[in-house]
């Protein structure tokens, strides 16, 4: 079943959203406060990173019960007190189910450390390690009690990843959505469900750390139906998210395209990889706009030739922020800001807006390792010493790539810790707070421009619903395509440099209607000029 496609989503992550407490971690009743401030910014979904009991050993993604609230982020009466407040303002909450791997304090890895074969076939148990690598470092495998044995973790060794062979383990993570769906939650945002899938014989694999093993396997995609149809695929009015780690146009299409019933539509990386050096992630390098465009050109077609459905974003609480890597931030923020919102917001698919992109916060200049705790950075700046890098070299490629860059506290407003407590922030605000800040930015061009496309979206069928297809598809500059409904076009051009850059139009826009730009602009005609991060969409003429 289809997706209503002119809903746009907001993540929140509950741990820097806002703390009511003075605790100095943000919680439930901190999203509650300020559904009226999201609601004005006109999102109708809200995607909460995990806020379940954890001994956060990954900030949550590591889930010791799967079925109840961590005290710290408040009770199950301010959860149910969240989502009615939501119902009234039209806002439904979407939750992030980690279902690919659990706690080892999870009561079944700790019946499974205590002798309990049942429990210990939740688990991936092997006599001997394959050579996979952890995505968090080091070998994916690690010692299980002294039995002997090994359990996988692809991810921290905390993090054991379960065993989606067992049925018993499928009825169990089943029984975990059904209870929050019972809630009244209206989505899912699935963690890297497409590694769930594991062969019965698992083997060394040396390309890509091991990746090809466990990635999109087909048996990947009988789960998800068997999920579907277990619990959301009876309800028409939700929406899922499948975070997919290095997968394919061709699985992706699998997995979200209605008649499959799996879901409704998939994350992927690629274009979030284009400054990775050589593929790694712990390097410094300027962006790849080619492979930007190329990635976005070919999810886009190949998306909507296959009937898939993507989810459109640059930032998430994995990734630092988009303006740092992809535009001049220090001249252009708003320009760079806007350019970006407009490039994934009026494209096919879904689009995600990560709190604090709507007033175009940026990455907290963070002066020293100690302001860090994300086990990935520390993990990383400690190989990267034993790679032999000096402390500066290591330092600076942990301050450009790090999660903490997007995990820093919202910014409300200029007064002490950005608004955000009143106690010891769990990681310290970003210095730009008293620039940046919602009381400040809500009435900047920044918040309102994402106003303006949310709106856009909602009222023309086109930007929901229309078709993908490249335009100016080899620019060195400008990132730009089509979209197609009925007899409809739209052409949607965005500068991704702060060089002016000259256009000839295609006869269909030349006297086009200009729906939104971020400049002020003149009529159409059969060419234009853009300016530095400039975006412009036209509507052609009739
Ligand atoms: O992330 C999945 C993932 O593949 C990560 O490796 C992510 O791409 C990487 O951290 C970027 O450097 C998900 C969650 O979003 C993340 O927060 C969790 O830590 C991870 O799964 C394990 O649950």
């Amino acid at each position: 079943m289809a997706i209503d496609k002119r809903k746009v989503v907001y993540q929140i992550y509950p741990k820097s959203f806002k703390d009511t407490t003075g605790s100095g971690t943000g919680d439930l009743n901190g999203v509650t406060e300020n559904l009226s401030y999201l609601k004005e910014l006109g999102i109708d979904m809200i995607w909460l990173n995990p806020f379940y009991p954890s001994p956060q050993r990954d900030n949550g993604y590591d889930v010791a019960d799967y079925t109840a609230v961590n005290p710290d982020f408040g009770t199950m009466a301010d959860f149910e007190a969240m989502i009615a407040r939501g119902k009234e303002l039209g806002i439904d909450f979407m939750l992030d189910m980690v279902l690919n791997h659990c706690s080892t304090e999870h009561e079944w890895f700790q019946k499974a450390l205590a002798g309990d074969q049942y429990y210990q076939n939740f688990f991936i148990l092997r006599d001997e390690p394959t050579d996979w690598l952890s995505k968090f470092g080091g070998n994916a495998w690690a010692p299980f009690g002294d039995t002997g044995k090994y359990y996988l973790h692809l991810f921290d060794v905390t993090q054991a990843d379960l065993n989606w062979r067992n049925p018993n383990v499928r009825e169990e993570l089943f029984k975990v959505v059904k209870f929050w769906q019972d809630k009244g939650v209206k989505g899912f945002r699935f963690d890297v469900i497409n590694l769930i899938g594991k062969d019965e014989v698992l083997e060394d694999c040396p390309i890509n750390d091991g990746k090809p093993a466990y990635t999109d396997r087909p048996i990947t995609h009988n789960y998800l139906h068997e999920l579907n149809q277990a619990s959301f695929g009876q309800d028409d009015s939700f929406m899922t998210v499948g975070e997919m780690s290095a997968t394919t146009v061709e699985n992706c299409i699998l997995y979200t395209a209605p008649e499959r019933e799996e879901l409704s539509m998939a994350f992927n990386f690629h274009h979030l990889k284009v400054d990775y050096q050589d593929g790694q992630k712990w390097t410094i390098m300027d962006f790849d706009f080619d492979a930007l465009r190329t990635l976005f050109h070919t999810w886009g077609e190949g998306m909507s030739k296959g009937n898939g459905w993507n989810a459109l974003f640059y930032n998430n609480h994995d990734q630092p922020r988009a303006l740092n890597r992809f535009v001049d931030v220090d001249h252009f923020r708003n320009e760079g800001a806007t350019m970006l919102a407009a490039s994934i917001h009026l494209s096919r698919g879904t689009p995600y807006i990560y709190m604090g992109e709507e007033i175009g916060m940026i990455d907290p200049d963070f002066d020293s390792m100690a302001d860090y705790v994300d086990v990935e950075s520390l993990n990383a700046y400690q190989i990267m010493l034993d790679d032999g890098k000096t402390p500066e070299e290591a330092f600076a490629i942990i301050k450009a790539k790090s999660r903490d860059n997007s995990r820093t506290p919202m910014q409300w407003d200029a007064s002490p810790n950005a608004g955000f407590t009143t106690g010891i922030p769990w990681l310290k605000a970003g210095k730009s707070y008293k620039d940046i800040n919602v009381a400040k930015e809500k009435e900047g061009i920044i918040f309102k421009f994402y106003q303006d496309l949310i709106k856009l979206r909602k009222e023309l069928p086109i930007i929901a619903e229309g078709d993908y297809q490249a335009a100016f598809s080899a620019h060195d500059k400008v990132y730009a395509f089509e979209r197609f409904l009925d007899q409809d076009k739209l052409l949607v051009l965005n500068n991704f440099f702060t060089e002016e850059v000259t256009l000839e139009l295609p006869p269909p826009y030349h006297n086009g209607q200009v729906l939104i730009s971020n400049y002020e602009v003149s009529p159409v005609s059969d060419s234009l000029t853009l300016k530095p991060y400039q975006t412009l969409a036209i509507l052609a003429g009739k």
